[in-house]
């Protein structure tokens, strides 16, 4: 087991080694803006669940140093027959690429089983999230959260207009994740403000309620251009975001210090019914504007005269 733990510590030291005359080899050639080229991680981990059609993987991980600790995290693959044969409970050794605005696993091979640890049990049920969680058509109960200028909001407040929900956490590391959830609300606020001035309202809670207090909030909300009229970031007590959370199915776990999470975007109707809802961040800003548009006029498509 010594051997093991020091063979992997040695091939990520190599690993880190590559990295960086790699990075000081392409320093000294002329770069070229935008076409960085991406860090790469070998990590080590045990499969906790494997989802097909969303492309991702989750894994406990060990820690990847000067990068993330260890967590349990669903993480992408742009190649999903690098999925095939992987179950939960395998342990596997994947390499990760980041770049500025993307993450995945660009490979990842099976431990034979004999070094294997069998999997834990008591680790949480997907399936139970999946279950309690609402669908489309379903009344969204009212709940209460605070604002980015210390103010109690409440879901109620929006009746009447389009509310896009979705969850972030301002240190989210993973550009595909949170990072990706805000860029993406900062596209949508701007083509529903042409398209339907006041009547939506986008809403990102945080599921980081001990660091995102309000102040941190309105910097991060300044940093994707939010204008504050249709774009509400917002944080809750432990159980306010538990009770928002469960009604949306979201899986989020602190884990030191950083915060293991799925996604969950959401459209609610005028009615305050559920319309949709996205559990990856396979959605489009195009893609929701259509949605908000068929909830607002019952048409998806733009009459065309
Ligand atoms: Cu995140």
């Amino acid at each position: 087991m010594k051997l093991k733990l020091i063979l992997i510590a040695l091939s990520v030291l190599a690993a880190l080694a590559v990295i960086s005359v790699a990075t000081l080899g392409h320093r000294s050639a002329a770069p070229k803006p935008g076409a960085a080229s991406p860090q790469t991680f070998q990590v080590h981990g045990l499969v906790r669940g494997v989802n097909a059609a969303s492309k991702t993987i989750r894994i406990a991980h060990d820690p990847i140093p000067s990068y993330m600790p260890a967590m349990t995290m669903p993480f992408p693959v742009k190649d999903p027959a690098l999925l095939n044969h992987l179950a939960p409970g395998n342990e596997v050794q994947f390499e990760l690429l980041v770049t500025d605005d993307d993450s995945w696993i660009s490979h990842i091979e099976k431990i034979p089983a004999e070094a294997a640890a069998p999997a834990t049990a008591g680790s949480k049920s997907l399936d139970a999230l999946e279950t309690e969680c609402l669908h489309a058509g379903d009344q969204v109960p009212d709940f209460t959260l605070t604002n980015q200028d210390g103010h109690p909001i409440h879901l109620h407040d929006f009746h009447g207009q389009a509310v896009v929900l979705t969850f972030i956490y301002t240190r989210c590391p993973l550009p595909n994740f949170c990072p990706l959830m805000s860029k993406n609300f900062s596209a949508l606020e701007q083509r529903l403000a042409q398209e339907f001035p006041n009547r939506f309202q986008l809403l990102s809670i945080s599921m980081d309620p001990e660091f995102d207090r309000p102040d941190v909030l309105k910097a991060y909300a300044s940093r994707y251009g939010a204008n504050p009229k249709d774009w509400t970031f917002a944080v809750g007590d432990d159980d306010s975001l538990n009770f928002v959370a469960g009604l949306m199915g979201l899986y989020f776990e602190k884990q030191n210090g950083l915060i293991s999470h799925d996604l969950r975007t959401a459209v609610i109707g005028p009615d305050g019914r559920l319309v949709q809802l996205w559990k990856s961040n396979l959605w489009t800003p195009y893609e929701i504007q259509r949605t908000v548009r068929e909830a607002l006029t019952g048409h998806a498509d733009v009459a065309t005269r």
